[in-house]
């Protein structure tokens, strides 16, 4: 295991919900570091290049329109192995499938309503945290509650 960084979304659904506090406050009691955040409207193209993975998928325009539809609270998120802890935190993509527990288990029904996004390898998280902050908006800071979580 090792400290990583994962970027982790609150889409528009998430945010028009009230759940950026529940979702933020789980991240932090688990005891990984907020090391960047933003609300933002991106912008279509902005979105199409987050997802352009899936550009062939025939549900693409759907999710970039849902993506599109309101605020988006962007985040950071320091810690050992926080790239797969964030995406158990988060649960399957389709909530149905999602356990209680769990983000998507406990907050929503619908795939195309899933109201969070993690990062699913270092790889992407890297290339994520470039496309939605700019370095200096990334911050490194030492977390009094360090010595607490780390043995
Ligand atoms: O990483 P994750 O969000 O869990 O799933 P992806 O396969 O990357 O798909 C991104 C996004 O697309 C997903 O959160 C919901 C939506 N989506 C969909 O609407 N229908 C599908 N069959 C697959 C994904
Ligand atoms: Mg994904």
């Amino acid at each position: 295991s090792n400290v990583e960084r994962t970027f982790i979304a609150i889409k528009p659904d998430g945010v028009q919900r009230g759940l950026v506090g529940p979702i933020i406050s789980r991240f932090e009691s688990r005891g990984f570091k907020l090391v960047a955040l933003k609300l933002v409207t991106p912008g279509k193209a902005h979105l199409e290049k987050h997802y352009e993975d899936l550009k062939s998928k025939p549900f693409f325009a759907g999710l970039v329109d849902y993506m599109n539809s309101g605020p988006i609270c962007a985040m950071v998120w320091e810690g050992l192995d926080a790239v797969k802890t964030g995406r158990v935190m988060l649960g399957a993509t389709n909530p149905l499938a999602s356990a209680p527990g769990t983000i998507r288990g406990d907050y929503c029904l619908q795939m195309g309503r899933n109201v969070c996004h993690g990062s699913d390898s270092v790889e992407s998280a890297n290339k994520e945290i470039a496309l939605w902050f700019k370095d200096e908006e990334v911050i490194a800071w030492k977390s009094a509650q360090d010595a607490w979580i780390y043995e």
